[in-house]
Parts: structure tokens; sequence; C-alpha cells
């Protein structure tokens, strides 16, 4: 059965390597560089596909994305209505739990005011709360922001967490809507890990920064945002951060990606930047990961991690 890759602007050769290595009795076939029958496709393997592209495959039974975010898919309105099946993968998680981790420790520890000082050549001490006195909260509760809690956890910060639904944790979960603004008002650092959804679209605005703690630590509030560019007002952060609401900032992800040269968010102060690079997916984990599910697929057993269409995640 041929499975079809489809990466945006990934480096396609890795992955037909890494596909043909993990299922080498199946046909991978490469969008736009190799010729074949739409009618033999019977799984795509995509990465913000082309609008149209998925629609005009007729024997299609499988999509996999290949990131854990599935809103670019579910964004082309001829999605045909087949299993959804998005990316979860420990090398993912354990590579988000890395990125969240540096800046967390990067604004508790005072790392762009001690750079900014050492340029201009200044000795100077500033006054160092321990991590227990911090309150690291994360919007969005899911698989990676589960995974990078254990560690800032372990570091010993006082974290907590917001969600849509219940679940079992030790850390302190605030549920639903109504339990947002207690949530806002017991976070000193705000990780955001969700999807973005019509409920979630531009959630990080300047009502959602005016409700996180004033009286922490550190001397105000700071935001870290790896879930998508959607989920944030750029210009509310932009008039947070010049304004010292918002102490610091670290954003991997925008609007429009890249980052235009002459966003003003490049100069903004004590803002940290990353190129949509905080959790890469892995092309040799995440071939595993679907050559195991096309074989179980086959198998007649059910597919993992399959998109619930209506909830968009
Ligand atoms: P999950 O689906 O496992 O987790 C999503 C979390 O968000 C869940 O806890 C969910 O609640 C919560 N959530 C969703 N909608 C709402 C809502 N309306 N109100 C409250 N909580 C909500 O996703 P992952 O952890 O795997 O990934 C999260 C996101 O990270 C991805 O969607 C993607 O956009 C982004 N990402 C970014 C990467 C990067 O490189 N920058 C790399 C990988 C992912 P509940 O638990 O109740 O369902
Ligand atoms: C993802 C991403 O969703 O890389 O996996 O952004």
């Amino acid at each position: 059965m041929t499975a079809l890759l489809t990466t945006a602007n990934w480096n396609s050769a890795a992955w037909m390597r890494e596909l043909r290595a993990a299922a080498p009795d199946r046909k991978f076939v490469l969008h736009g560089i190799d010729d074949y029958d739409p009618a033999e496709i019977r799984y795509a393997l995509t990465w913000k596909p082309p609008e149209g592209l998925l629609p005009a495959l007729p024997n299609l039974e499988v999509i996999f994305n290949l990131g854990a975010g599935v809103d670019a898919v579910l964004s082309d309105p001829e999605l045909p209505d087949l299993p959804l099946v998005r990316l979860v993968d420990e090398n993912l998680a354990d590579r988000m739990a890395e990125w969240v981790t540096l800046q967390v420790l990067a604004h508790h520890r005072g790392t762009l005011t001690y750079l900014a000082q050492q340029h201009a050549h200044q000795w100077r001490e500033r006054d160092q709360p321990i991590a227990s006195e911090v309150r690291v909260g994360f919007l969005g509760y899911g698989v990676l922001a589960q995974h990078a809690a254990r560690v800032i956890v372990s570091l010993g910060f006082e974290v907590q967490a917001w969600s849509r639904s219940e679940k079992d944790t030790d850390v302190t979960l605030y549920v639903g809507d109504e339990a947002l603004p207690d949530f806002l008002a017991n976070t000193d650092i705000l990780v955001v890990l969700l999807p973005l959804t019509e409920a979630t679209r531009e959630i990080v605005n300047a009502d959602l920064i005016a409700g996180l703690a004033k009286d922490g630590a550190l001397g105000g509030p700071i935001l870290i945002n790896a879930g998508r560019g959607g989920l944030q007002n750029e210009a509310d952060i932009l008039a947070a951060l010049n304004s010292n609401v918002l102490k610091g900032a670290s954003l991997d992800v925008f609007q429009t990606e890249p980052l235009p040269a002459d966003s003003p968010l490049w100069t903004a102060p004590n803002l940290i930047i990353t190129p949509h690079n905080s959790a890469v997916s892995d092309p040799r984990s995440v071939s595993r990961y679907v050559a195991r599910q096309m074989q179980a697929h086959e198998a007649g057993q059910p597919l993992e991690n399959v998109v619930d269409r209506k909830r968009g995640y």
C-alpha cells in the first residue's frame, strides 16, 4: 500500500530515507518529485499539505500529521472525513521539555539582564529567588506540557496547569474557562502549550496578561509560548513588554512565520525569539511511529492518537 509524503520545506530526502528504513517493504512517494497515481495512495504523511491535495486522493485511508498540532491540516475546508492521526512521540516531548526548561530558567535566572550587563562590562549581582518561590503555570496540559512539567517540578518550581477536562495529576489543576482567572492569578511564568482551535485563538491577549500574578518573586509575569502563533495577540504582547507589564517573554511561534524582518517584536525588550523549532519532528523517530501504526491498521487494530475533529485537536 503506497504512502505519500508531503513536508512543506523540510528535508524530504532524510524523511524518505528514514521511512524506507522503517518500512522497507512499503512504497513511499514524495509529492512534487515522484510520479504517482493518486488512486494508489492509501496513506498521506503530511505537514502543511497543499490545499486540495488530500481531497484528490480517492483511496486514501489515513492521514498522518507529522507534527503534534493539526491546525494546518484541519484548515483545509475540503479535508476528507478520514482518521487524522497526530504525532505523539517521546523524542518530540523530550525536545519540548528541553526548550521549556531553558526558557523558564533563562527568565528565572535573569539571563537577558546578565547578557546586557556583560555587553556593558558591568559586574552587578541581582536578587535571585529560589525556584520554590516561583509559580510556573502551563496553559494547556496535554502530552507535551505534562512531560515538560515533570522537569520543571524536579527543579523545585511550584507547578500548576489549566486544561479543558479533569485529569489525574500531582500538580494543581484548573479546569475550564471559569477556572482560568484563578489559574492566571497564581502564575508567575506562563507556559503556553495549547493547540490552536476556535476556542483558543488569540487567547493570549491583553486581558489574559493583565490577569497574571503581579506579586510574584520575579517582580512581574513572564510569558512563554511554544503552542502556535495564532494563540497570541502580538500587538498586545508587544505593548505589555514595552510597558514592563510583562517582565519578559519567549516566543517560538508567530502569527506569520517566518517572522517578517520588519516586525517590531525583533527588538522588543526582554523577548527571546526562536524560529518555531522548540520541538522539531525527528524523521527516524516519526517514521517508526508511522510504520508501526500503518502495520497495526492493516492488522485491523485501532489507530492511536486520532484527532477529535469536533474539538479541533
Ligand atoms: P495535547 O492535545 O496533548 O494537549 C493539548 C492541551 O490543551 C490539553 O491539556 C487540552 O485539554 C488543552 N486544551 C485544548 N483546548 C482547550 C481549551 N479550550 N481550554 C482549556 N484547555 C484546552 O497536545 P500536545 O501537548 O501534544 O501539543 C500541544 C501543542 O503544542 C500542539 O497542538 C502544537 O500546536 C504545539 N507544538 C508546537 C511545537 C513547536 O515546535 N513549537 C512542537 C509540537 C507541538 P484536555 O487535556 O482537557 O484535552
Ligand atoms: C508540531 C510543530 O505541531 O512542530 O509538531 O509545531
